[in-house]
């Protein structure tokens, strides 16, 4: 027994191998000590399954489960004859199915709150933006002229109702689609009608005995992963702007450093803004505050991970602890008095580490408890009973802290918070807020174009480094980078969100940075707020010059240390957009199959963009890169980029800085 724990520890991998973020691994080597095993030692010891990681077996019935030789794919089928392209297409749908489920999920639950605060049935949050209320009504025709907040809010309500339970017809943000990418859908029978009929058809079809052509399956696969894009995250993200406030930027401080010895530390995770709104209200309780300082602490520091942070410190300016490989690492820092949570990404692990640190982790959601964490139910109507009682435990933690506390000294800034609505602003000014800037800069190559990077990061890659790496090489090419979810906080903590990062980028991209005052790398937001991403892109199509079609536009996106199911649905809704969208780690389908013919070649002919996959971050780089230089070509834009290259001196110099 000890002999075995002792190989098991040899066969530990050098931590510097495993992340790029200083602190992170600060504590991974205290993990270590205090004989605690993390996310990365567990993925050291458990080999992928290798049939598994192509998506080569299929266990949809019990004539099964059967699996199929990724070495000679068409050597072999399924038991009912399924062909491995029938068993790729439905195991890749199943996990569309479930990524665009739990966005959809997550803005139904902010489309209920909305519906409840408009009824007068919740009183503890309100509508914070009217202004976004009425566009966002106006973006989809409901006429707003004379009427009051409450009316156009009950009409939006109404009408937003339809991207989930619409039974025929095109969801409401449908209209935000360019004509001539929704043409493409139409003409495909993939524009979504409403996301639970998407997403149950997707389960239906994907089940034993029925859609066994992948070419059709595709489309249904399409459909749902549009009803998560334009529908689901969509709705997510325009609700909690209105709710809660559209983001503009400002400078907030990431990484582990955050934490204060001397406070009561309480950390949120997860995914839905309504639980951090109601956490920052505890915080501020003041008789909160006296129990902290009556408990010995100098106050109480709320801060972020995930998506949750970045919902949060943008709205709040409140810092930021870390992306997803960290949350596990964070506990060991001995000083997080309480860690709460809501749903997704919330790895089982916490609960084990948690104890093992003497901090409580509380879960918040009916959705999401966890075996061995203590659930304190979160609900809207009466919010603060739940958050004042998670602040009440962790002041009694903090005063009984018996942990030896070791809290990495590493702290960065980063300017996050840059909605489609500000960069509009910025780019436009006030009095012309508009994307004509954006574009004329694209058009004239001083912007060579537009990359989204975004997504997880990944215990099976070094932490941080593939996204920090990729950015640095695309903003260097004049390539400007809107970034979301965990992969904006490796950037932060790299200290590429700042607009000093100019330095770093490209001659071109340098200049236009510096005339606005805008980091070459701009934070969105959370997972859900790729939304804004597609929303920025149909205004760059429609402001015109850069082709009629999403897929025209010279851009390209990435998640280069990707590891959920989120993340895949998110990445076909960008692929069907018109994106060409790369992924790294790994991709489940075996290469050179019909299916992955399909996906990284056969979409972009149907007029939609196409899968990429590469792991290296300076080959992600090139064919972003080589992607977006055929698109200028095709828009005969080209010329203009060649123009700017001329002065080769300024280059070499830019390089060398
Ligand atoms: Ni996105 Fe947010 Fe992070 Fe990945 Fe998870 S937190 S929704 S899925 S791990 S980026
Ligand atoms: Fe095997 Fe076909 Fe059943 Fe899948 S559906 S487990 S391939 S028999």
């Amino acid at each position: 027994m000890e002999k075995d724990k002792e190989i098991s520890k040899k066969k530990l991998p050098e931590i510097r191998d495993l992340t790029t973020c200083e602190a992170t691994a600060q504590m991974l080597e205290k993990a270590r000590k205090d004989g605690y095993e993390t996310a990365f030692d567990r993925a050291a010891n458990m080999k992928a399954c290798p049939i598994g990681a192509d998506s080569a077996c299929c266990k949809h019935c019990a004539m099964g489960p059967c699996r199929l030789n990724a070495k000679d794919p068409y050597g072999k089928v399924g038991v009912c004859g399924a062909t491995i392209d029938t068993i790729m297409s439905r195991n890749f749908g199943r996990m569309v199915a479930a990524g665009s489920a739990s966005h959809t999920d997550h803005g139904m639950a902010m489309l209920d709150l909305f519906r409840e605060v408009v009824n007068g049935n919740i009183k503890d949050y309100s509508i914070k933006d009217v202004h976004k209320l009425e566009s966002v009504a106006q973006s989809i025709g409901i006429e707003t002229e004379g009427k009051s907040t409450k009316e156009i809010a009950t009409e939006l309500y109404t009408e937003l109702e339809r991207t989930y339970t619409q039974v025929d017809g095109e969801i409401p943000f449908a209209k935000r689609v360019p004509e001539k990418t929704l043409e493409t859908w139409r003409k495909h029978g993939i524009v979504p009608r409403g996301a639970m009929r998407e997403i149950m058809e997707l389960m239906h079809r994907t089940h034993m005995g029925v859609d066994q052509d992948y070419s059709n399956i595709i489309k249904q696969i399409s459909r749902a992963a549009l009803a998560d894009g334009w529908g689901g995250s969509m709705v997510a993200t325009e609700i909690s702007d209105i709710l809660f406030g559209t983001p503009t930027p400002v400078s907030i401080e990431v990484n582990m450093g955050v934490l204060k010895e001397n406070e009561v530390n309480i950390i949120i995770h997860g995914h839905e803004p309504n639980l951090f709104e109601s956490m920052v209200e505890s915080v501020r309780e003041p008789s909160l505050i006296k129990a902290a300082k009556d408990a010995g602490a100098a106050g109480i520091n709320l801060v972020g991970m995930c998506c949750s942070g970045l919902e949060a410190f943008v709205r709040h300016g409140i810092p930021h602890a870390g992306n997803f490989m960290s949350t596990e690492a964070i506990f060991v820092t001995g000083a997080v008095d309480a860690m709460t949570v809501d749903v997704q990404c919330i790895q089982q692990a916490l609960a084990k580490v948690a104890d093992c640190y003497g901090t409580p982790l509380f879960t918040t959601n009916p959705r999401c408890h966890i075996e061995g964490a203590e659930h304190i139910e979160f609900h809207e109507h009466d919010p603060k009973s739940c958050t004042d009682e998670i602040v009440i435990r962790a002041i009694s933690r903090f005063k009984n802290r018996t942990a030896v506390i070791e809290i990495p000294k590493i702290k960065n800034i980063g300017v996050h918070g840059f909605s489609h609505e500000y960069i509009n602003y910025m780019l436009g000014g006030t009095f012309r807020a508009s994307y004509t800037p954006l574009n004329d800069n694209i058009i004239n190559g001083r912007i060579r174009g537009v990359a989204g990077v975004v997504g997880c990061t990944n215990p099976r890659m070094k932490q941080d480094y593939v996204h920090v790496e990729l950015v640095k090489e695309l903003i260097k090419n004049d390539v400007l980078v809107i970034q979301t979810g965990c992969s904006q906080i490796a950037l932060a903590k790299a200290g590429l969100t700042t607009p000093e990062a100019a330095h770093l980028a490209g001659p071109g991209l340098k200049e236009v940075c510096e005339t606005v005052g805008m980091p070459p790398v701009l934070g969105i937001g959370a997972c859900v707020d790729n939304s804004r991403i597609l929303i920025m892109a149909s205004e760059m199509v429609r402001t015109g010059g850069l082709g009629d079609s999403i897929a025209d536009l010279p851009a390209a996106g990435a998640a280069p240390e990707w590891m959920s199911e989120k993340a895949i649905a998110i990445g076909q809704y960008f692929v069907a957009s018109g994106f060409y969208t790369i992924f790294g780690v790994t991709f489940p389908i075996v290469e050179e199959t019909k299916f992955h013919k399909l996906l990284f070649e056969g979409l972009e002919e149907q007029g939609m963009g196409k899968w990429g996959f590469a792991i290296d971050p300076y080959e992600m780089a090139r064919l972003m890169i080589a992607h977006i230089d055929k698109k200028r070509k095709a828009l005969g834009i080209d010329k203009a980029r060649e123009r700017t290259l001329v002065d080769m001196a300024d280059r070499r110099t830019m390089d060398a800085a």
